[in-house]
């Protein structure tokens, strides 16, 4: 099969023109998919219900946890599945106001110690971090093909960050701003034999360095792959590549990571990027690159390794696809991985075996399809039950689309087969879907979510902003079933359901825990004890404030400082029980922090405003929560 072939059927007058892209999506909802099944009139709801229930009573636990981004609001959202109730937010790329995140001298280190030189500079004037994030992509750590609940990882597409989340305290513990690279888009991490890499595709071409010399010269522009070492949380090697890049999965192998690409036009505008009939998913040979890294076989760029992965790179390969693919899904099966066509109504499946015959020349790149079924209007993401069928988001037709993989695989080699067993009507325009641990090759086909990027009218109106809609589908039977449907605030674009069973958090701190360990050494240089001192050191105009606290009391009923002293109150919270979280606020002086059972808690500023100024818990913690307060006194300076 030649490199330029197309599945027969399916031509340029199928795949959608700009026009009817746009007016679909302006129609969006309105008449919208003539499945095959109406959820709500669908005899198969009480059928499942009987099935597979998704009531979980008062008292009782979800099977699964659901990591759900949470797009340009910047936090995970964590949240159980199948009751749908959310159960956690964790602040990483914003600042949070009940947490403290961005404010504690904690958070602060985190946001801080991973951005780029002239970014800090940047910064200096607008308070030392970003305030914004645009979080699209979470995904946990893995051991040997399955979650491994050490960690998840997310991209911040706003300010090219990527952050590490420890899932034993679910807390943010490392951020890094990737040099070269302009935005993150797509991420995945490696699956085997472990994780390894975390892969980042720059989505945007940028000049590098993007410095001002090169402006409007899009031919100077380059698009960068990352490979970040989720270890160690730096940059291990980086690929320039052409054309740009979306979504990104990776192999069970250990071998290969893959990004699709819908810029190969390389063009800066709509009608330039949608210009060719094809683009191309391009493919990243892991080995080959870390032995180019050992070799030398690269130039060295913002301090990290990039290596030569365009056209005729030993490195890369690039496979045409029809105009614009969007997600790319690698099956449980280990074997299958499909490409979403976006602007083609198509999926196109590759075989990840035909990839080393691929890099060693034996075949052509097209040869690599096995299957290129129709699916419907605007394909975008592909999730899997691990018994043999995809399910595919259709963007334009607000629907799930059900088919076999090896229904499509004969159809392709010429059989008269209909790979398609079932469209369900979601509400409205879906762009990510998941099942339950079907990003792994557990994956148990009991669940999937679609996550509706419009949800109209489905719930009651809240004004012009409307909040997405989270559709909870059971798969367990033949048929897929909406059971559930929520609302869900800023646009969760991405998620991970991973069963209960793989995540082990912890219920109070260890005094061990690296999260405070500044604050432990402070302590220790000043000869404090966190947990039995209650102290006030003046270092010049520095003054440390060592406070522990026990339900209801902060151990510091006042403190005095003068005004312009820079002032660090470190708040001990002694007490070693679950869910008993103190809070520390001071009033008018824009403070306010968590501080979790058995951890410390630490925040700096300026005593610049004289007078008396209340201190209060601000986490309800105790029937005296309300008393549990102290007042810090900021003696006038001398006129
Ligand atoms: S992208 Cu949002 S629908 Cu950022 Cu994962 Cu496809
Ligand atoms: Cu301590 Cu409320």
């Amino acid at each position: 099969m030649s490199e330029q072939s197309q599945k027969p059927g399916v031509n340029r007058r199928q795949l959608l023109g700009s026009a009817a892209f746009a007016a679909a999506a302006g129609a969006a909802g309105v008449g919208a998919g003539t499945g095959l099944l109406a959820a709500s009139a669908s005899p198969a709801l009480a059928q499942a219900a009987e099935r597979h229930s998704h009531e979980v009573k008062p008292g009782e636990l979800d099977e699964y946890y659901t990591f759900f981004s949470s797009g340009q609001t910047g936090e995970v959202r964590v949240v159980g599945l199948p009751s749908m109730r959310e159960l956690m937010r964790i602040p990483v790329f914003n600042r949070c106001s009940a947490t403290g995140w961005g404010l504690t001298n904690e958070s602060r280190k985190i946001l801080t110690e991973g951005l780029l030189p002239e970014e800090k500079e940047f910064l200096a004037d607008k308070g030392g971090i970003y305030l914004n994030g645009d979080l699209h992509h979470p995904h946990l750590s893995f051991t040997d093909g399955t979650y491994d609940g050490r960690y998840l990882f997310a991209n911040d597409k706003a300010n090219t960050r990527v952050c590490r989340i420890r899932l034993d305290v679910m807390k943010c513990d490392k951020i890094i701003q990737l040099p070269n690279q302009h935005t993150v888009h797509g991420l995945r991490v490696q699956k085997y034999p472990r994780t390894g890499y975390v892969f980042c595709n720059g989505e945007d071409r940028a000049p590098i360095p993007n410095d001002g010399k090169v402006l409007n010269d899009p031919k100077q522009y380059h698009a960068i792959f990352t490979a970040v070492d989720g270890d160690t949380m730096k940059v291990a090697w980086q690929v320039m590549v052409d054309g740009n890049l979306d979504n990104v999965d990776c192999d069970y192998q250990g071998k290969y990571a893959f990004a699709t690409c819908y810029n190969s036009e390389e063009g800066v505008n709509l009608a330039e990027m949608m210009a060719n009939e094809q683009d191309w998913i391009v493919i990243f040979d892991l080995k080959k690159i870390e032995e180019a890294v050992a070799k030398g076989d690269f130039k060295t760029m913002g301090g990290v390794p990039v290596i030569d992965g365009r056209h005729g790179s030993p490195y890369t390969r690039y496979i045409p696809v029809a105009n614009s693919p969007h997600g790319i899904n690698t099956a449980p099966d280990g074997i299958h991985v499909i490409a979403n066509g976006k602007l083609s109504p198509t999926a196109t499946v590759f075989d990840v075996r035909k990839f080393d015959d691929l890099f060693a020349g034996k075949i052509k790149p097209r040869d690599t399809v096995v299957a290129e079924p129709e699916l419907g209007l605007g394909p975008l993401h592909t999730a899997y039950d691990g018994k043999g069928f995809a399910y595919t988001t259709l963007f334009i037709d607000s629907q799930i689309c059900k088919w076999s993989i090896e229904d499509a695989k004969r159809a392709y080699g010429g059989e008269k087969v209909n790979p398609i067993r079932q469209k369900l009507d979601v509400h409205y325009q879906p762009g990510h879907n998941h099942t339950s641990m079907g990003q792994t090759k557990e994956a148990d086909g009991q669940w999937l979510i679609s996550l509706n990027k419009f949800s109209k009218d489905r719930f009651l109106n809240v004004g012009p902003l409307k909040p997405e809609n989270d559709e909870l589908i059971d798969i367990s039977g033949d048929e897929m079933v909406i059971v559930h449907e929520g609302p869900s605030f800023a646009e969760p674009h991405d998620a991970t359901i991973v069963h209960a069973s793989k995540i082990n958090p912890v219920h109070i701190w260890s005094r061990d825990d690296s999260f405070f360990a500044d604050a432990v050494a402070q302590a220790k240089a000043d000869g404090v004890d966190l947990k039995l001192d209650a102290t006030v050191i003046r270092d010049g105009n520095k003054v440390r404030v060592y406070m522990p606290s026990s339900a209801p009391a902060f151990w510091l009923e006042d403190f005095t400082v003068k005004q312009d002293d820079e002032v660090t109150v470190y708040v001990t919270n002694i007490d070693e029980v679950e869910d008993l979280t103190h809070g520390f606020a001071i009033v008018n002086y824009g403070v306010n922090m968590e501080i979790g059972p058995n951890a410390t808690a630490s925040v700096t500023f300026k005593a610049s405003k004289a007078g008396v100024w209340w201190y209060y818990c601000s986490w309800f913690c105790h029937a005296m929560h309300m008393e549990m307060k102290g007042r810090m006194f900021v003696e006038p300076r001398s006129a």
